[in-house]
Formats: structure tokens, C-alpha cells, sequence
């Protein structure tokens, strides 16, 4: 009897551990632009990185995670289990962006909120910056960090230094110059510790997306000048530091065995950045780009009793799987509606499946739907640029081509006439993928946020993103300004200069040696203008459809020293080019540009689809600035 007393106490207390054990917590660690390349799990051999070796040793690495191109496409992913297509954020925000994530969208903080979670944000949000769009809207019991990318200064009145924003929940904290970024790193981990903390006693969830390793690089100074491979192996190396200074915290507080620790990166690696963008190791291509060295990322989880040590999942997953992941981590389940792309993979994580979660991976730059995976299998049906920055070779302008990533991770060889029915299968789920959220008229897109008079966060000097987002496309303002824009910088889609059937003049002042150069591009396959370098003489391209619609006229005479470049576009069709004011080309465009360009205004390069086969060219050097686009 004694016994049985004993016995039914002690199943009574197992029963009872078990109710009362409490949620994991989530930690996520998102880094800007690491390429898959850049960790010592992943192959990095020049910077050190012990603390990621330790985490992958003792958790899992996940080598077919699929992110997205770019940057705030790629954080509406995995905030809210959607592909951005779905949800209208197709690619970058700059600041005072009109657009930013709708609020109406669900956030992983506002659902793991609804099940009693602790929520913060630390670092790079990057999904608007407008007092609605900011993370303390979306779920997020506290914010800290710079709101978007480290490169988007602005200068600032009345001193006039080019600075970001570090914000503090809803307010701007203190402005940064660039020396003020070296602590960056420093001062996200500090916070993130005092959050994990002061949280301890209940389920929390840290949002950690770094503002490294995107450039201008800034090293801390205990990491400056440490590692061996430049400013950009230090900032891994610093990353690396601030992941183990979260590990060890884990672990002090004994949380460790009830905390999901998720480590990955935003996009592949900035290639034309050189030695201070990363490597996508073996794989094709980099940021910008659908080839999987521009979206596949490098990625651990870790959660010590849970997730076996030392374990490798090649399955196809992604970020869009993490907010359905945690939900049901968290003991919850997401809604049918509003309708999200990610699936729970937590089967995978826990080793009980090795089968994807998802029929299909779908690879979107921007609203085109270029590839799909499913198994060892991907399927490209447009051609692909190599890399931000970057054209796309000839051997990708066929279509479609299929890769077996399984027999030959580096995508090169073309297997489509060999497997028809495989790529007969694929091409009917991007049809329908496309169909439902792609181009050009989706069934079940949702729309962006939209912010009435968008302002900086802090008094800037006017800039060109604010004066392009006046509502009236009709009327635009002369003249916009694009002054402060500089090669390598971009303008995302929605914000760049409203021209749709209006004339216009697209000028600026140029200096550099190339003779085969991209200056300023804006456009893709379908409408768009661009001005480029070939053979020395600049061209000025005008498309007006994807099949007969390109017009392009040649400066008469090769660009010598700085010039000050004007290309216009007339009512009547007419394509003037000048230089230094004198007239050196003209021509007649095929058409009008009937509506507005759905790629991104890009100085020094063209990403995402570009406008046209450019010839084969380096990553700008030189000078382009003092940028304007009028109208008559
Ligand atoms: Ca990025
Ligand atoms: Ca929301």
C-alpha cells in the first residue's frame, strides 16, 4: 500500500513536471549578408570562428536553409512565414520609405506574444521606419538597434554628419557616424544578454539581427586588424565572440536545455564589395541573385538535449519556416488565414523526419519568380544575374535549365534535355506559384504598408528618397534629387522616381577609367533606362517591352575625365544624349514607358533583372554622383 502511495506520487509529480515545464525560449541570430562561406562550420578557413565551430559541434547545422536576396525582403520572410512576394516586399526599403511590413501582417513576436512570451528586437530591423512599421508594432515588447542597413546615412541637421539612427523602442537613442559603429556589435550583445536576464523567469523570444557584416565594415577594437582575412574576417570574428557571449549566458543561467538557438544570415555575400564582401564558398553567385550562393545561408541550431550534437540536415528548408516552427515549439498553432508560405520543421530539427516540410522551395527576386527546388532538383526559368552588381552570363540565358544540386552544388551543368519530366513537373508549380503571388497579376499578393508623409527619423538634409515618394505619379515634383547616392547604392522599387509616361532627363556627373561600366540602371525586362559604358562611349538605353522594345543610342565621342552625363526621354519618343552639354547622340525609342519600372533605381550596377545584356563588365570604379531626374 506504502508502496503503491509512493507509486502514484511519483507519476503524479511526472505528470505535473510535465504540465508545468515551461515553453522554450527562441533566440534568433540574424546576420547581414554572411555568406555561406564565411563560417568555420561552413568551411571559412582565413577568419577563426571557434564559437560557431562549439555550437555546430554540439547542435546542427542545416545546409539547404534557404533566406532571400536581399535585406528586407529577407527579414519580412522570416518575421512573418512568407515569401515577400506575398506580402508586397519585394526588396529594399531606404529610409522614410513610404512602404515598410503592413502592421496588418503577423509577426513571429506577435504571435509567440499572444502565447505570454517576452519579446525584444536588437539590431538591424529594416521593414520600415515609420512610427507604424517599427518592431515595438509588430510584437516587440523593446527594441535597440540601427532600423536599417549601416550604409544608409544621411546627414543630419543642423551639423550636417553623415550618420544612422540607433533607436531605442520608438525613439532615436543617439545618431552614429561612422566610427560610431565600430561598437556596434558590443552594445547589441550587451543588450541582448540584459534581455535574456531580466527575462529568465518566463518564455522569451530575442530577435538578433546584426548590423554586421554588411559594409562599411567596423570592427570593435578588440577585433581590429585580428583576424586573417582583413576588416571583414574581423567583423565574422567579432560575430562569432558576441554568439558565445550568448551561448555561455544560456548556459550560466542554466536556460540552455530549454532555449532554441538559431543562427543564420539574411543573404549571400556582396561580391562587388571585394575583400570586404564575404564568400558563398562553393556555391554560384552572391547577393542579389536567385543562384543559391545569393540565398542558401549559413545556418546552426542549437538546443543541447533536444537537438542531437554534432548532426547535419541537408532537406530544403528556410526562414519562412522559423515562425511556424516556433509557434508549434511554443506549444501553439498558426492560423489557416491569413495564408503563409513556411512550414513547421521542427520534425526536422529533432530528427524524427528527413522530408522537407514544403512541397517546393520557390527562388523570387523581387515579384519574378526565377527558380524552384524540390529534392536535389532546381529548376531556373529566367535568366539570372550572377550577383548584385553582376550581369548574367551566357550560359544562363537559356531557359529552362535544370541543376541536380545534390551531384553538383555549383550549379553549372544544364540537365533539362535529359530529364523532361522533371522539368515538365516544375514548370507547372512555378506557373501556379507564379499565378498566385508573382508577376504580373497575382491572386493572392496582400499589400505593403503604407505610410502618408514619411519622414527620416531624425532631421536630415532633404534627400532623394523623401522627394520620390510624393503620392501623385502624374505630377511629379521637379526636380527630384538623388544627390547623395553613390555606386554600389540603390533605390528600392517603389520609391524610385515615378516615370511612367512622362518625359524625363536622367542626369549626372561621372568619373572613371572603365571602359565597360553599368552607371545607372533602372528597369528590367519588361520597361526601364539605364545609362551604361561600352568600349568607353556611354550609352543611354530606353526599354519599352521585353521583345523588340530596346532602344539604345551611343555617344558620338568617348567620355574623357569628369563629365556631366543628361539623358532625356521626350513625349515624342525622341532619346537625346548629352555630355558637358554638347548634344552626342540622339534616337527614337520604340514606345512609350507606359508604366512604372518594378526594379529597384541602381547606381554602379543593376540588380535583380536586369534591363538589358550589358557587356561583360567589372564592379564599378570611379565617381557617379549629383544624380537628378527631372521633368519638363
Ligand atoms: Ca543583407
Ligand atoms: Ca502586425
Amino acid at each position: 500500500m506504502h508502496a503503491f502511495t509512493l507509486l502514484l506520487t511519483a507519476l503524479f509529480l511526472t505528470c505535473s513536471l510535465h504540465a508545468a515545464a515551461p515553453p522554450p525560449n527562441f533566440v534568433i541570430i540574424f546576420i547581414d549578408d554572411m555568406g555561406y562561406g564565411d563560417i568555420g562550420p561552413f568551411g571559412a578557413t582565413k577568419q577563426k570562428t571557434p564559437n560557431l565551430d562549439r555550437m555546430a559541434s554540439e547542435g546542427m547545422k542545416l545546409t539547404s536553409f534557404y533566406a532571400a536576396p536581399v535585406c528586407s525582403v529577407s527579414r519580412a520572410q522570416i518575421m512573418t512565414g512568407c515569401y515577400g512576394a506575398r506580402i508586397s516586399v519585394p526588396g529594399v526599403f531606404p529610409p522614410a520609405s513610404r512602404a515598410g511590413l503592413n502592421p496588418a501582417e503577423h509577426t513571429i513576436a506577435e504571435r509567440l506574444k499572444e502565447q505570454g512570451y517576452a519579446t525584444m528586437c536588437v539590431g538591424k530591423w529594416h521593414l520600415g521606419d515609420q512610427p507604424d512599421f517599427l518592431p515595438t508594432r509588430q510584437g516587440f515588447d523593446h527594441y535597440f538597434g540601427i532600423p536599417y542597413s549601416n550604409d544608409m546615412q544621411r546627414k543630419s541637421l543642423p551639423d550636417g554628419a553623415n550618420v544612422v539612427p540607433l533607436v531605442r523602442d520608438d525613439k532615436v537613442q543617439e545618431l552614429l557616424t561612422e566610427e560610431g559603429q565600430s561598437r556596434i556589435i558590443e552594445r547589441y550583445t550587451d543588450e541582448a544578454i540584459q534581455f535574456i536576464r531580466s527575462s529568465k523567469d518566463k518564455p522569451f523570444f530575442l530577435y538578433l539581427p546584426h548590423t554586421a557584416v554588411h559594409t562599411p565594415i567596423h570592427p570593435g577594437a578588440a577585433f581590429s586588424g585580428k583576424s586573417n582575412n582583413g576588416r571583414f574576417g574581423d567583423w565574422v570574428e567579432e560575430v562569432d565572440w558576441s554568439t558565445g557571449r550568448l551561448l555561455d549566458t544560456l548556459n550560466e543561467l542554466k536556460l540552455a536545455q530549454n532555449t532554441f538557438v538559431l543562427f543564420t544570415s539574411d543573404n549571400g555575400p556582396w561580391l562587388i564589395k571585394g575583400s570586404d564582401g564575404g564568400s558563398a564558398g562553393p556555391l554560384r553567385g552572391g547577393k542579389g541573385s536567385t543562384w543559391e550562393g545569393g540565398v542558401r545561408v549559413p545556418t546552426v541550431a542549437w538546443w543541447p538535449g533536444k537537438i542531437a550534437p554534432g548532426t547535419v540536415c541537408d532537406t530544403v528548408a528556410g526562414t519562412i519556416d522559423v515562425l511556424p516552427t516556433l509557434i508549434a515549439l511554443a506549444g501553439g498553432s498558426v492560423p489557416s488565414d491569413p495564408v503563409i508560405d513556411g512550414r513547421d520543421m521542427s520534425a526536422l530539427l529533432l530528427r524524427q523526419s528527413k522530408t522537407s516540410p514544403r512541397d517546393a522551395h520557390y527562388y523570387f527576386a523581387g515579384y519574378n519568380l526565377q527558380a524552384i527546388r524540390q529534392g536535389p532538383w532546381k529548376l531556373a526559368v529566367a535568366t539570372q544575374p550572377e550577383s548584385m552588381g553582376k550581369a548574367a552570363s551566357d550560359d544562363t540565358k537559356v531557359n529552362p535549365r535544370l541543376y541536380n544540386l545534390d551531384q553538383e552544388i555549383g550549379e553549372k551543368t544544364n540537365l533539362a534535355s535529359q530529364h523532361p519530366e522533371i522539368v515538365a513537373k516544375l514548370q507547372a508549380l512555378v506557373i501556379a506559384k507564379a499565378a498566385e503571388i508573382g508577376s504580373p497579376t497575382p491572386s493572392a499578393r496582400r499589400p505593403a504598408g503604407d505610410a502618408t508623409d514619411p519622414k527620416t527619423l531624425y532631421p536630415s538634409a532633404p534627400q532623394a528618397s523623401r522627394a520620390q515618394n510624393k503620392p501623385s505619379k502624374k505630377q511629379p515634383t521637379a526636380p527630384i534629387s538623388l544627390e547623395q547616392l553613390k555606386p554600389g547604392d540603390e533605390i528600392a522599387a517603389d520609391a524610385a522616381p515615378k516615370i511612367a509616361d512622362t518625359p524625363f532627363t536622367l542626369s549626372c556627373d561621372v568619373e572613371t577609367s572603365q571602359k565597360d561600366a553599368i552607371l545607372i540602371a533602372h528597369g528590367g525586362a519588361a520597361v526601364g533606362y539605364a545609362l551604361y559604358l561600352k568600349g568607353g562611349h556611354v550609352v543611354f538605353a530606353i526599354r519599352t517591352g521585353n521583345k523588340d522594345g530596346l532602344r539604345e543610342i551611343t555617344a558620338s565621342v568617348p567620355l574623357q575625365g569628369h563629365s556631366h552625363l543628361a539623358a532625356s526621354f521626350a513625349t515624342d519618343l525622341t532619346m537625346t544624349l548629352k555630355i558637358n552639354d554638347q548634344s552626342v547622340a540622339t534616337g527614337e525609342a520604340a514606345a512609350a514607358i507606359n508604366r512604372q519600372p518594378q526594379e529597384d533605381f541602381c547606381v554602379g550596377h543593376d540588380n535583380q533583372k536586369p534591363l538589358l545584356d550589358y557587356p561583360d563588365h567589372e564592379a564599378f570604379e570611379g565617381k557617379i554622383g549629383n544624380i537628378k531626374v527631372t521633368f519638363p
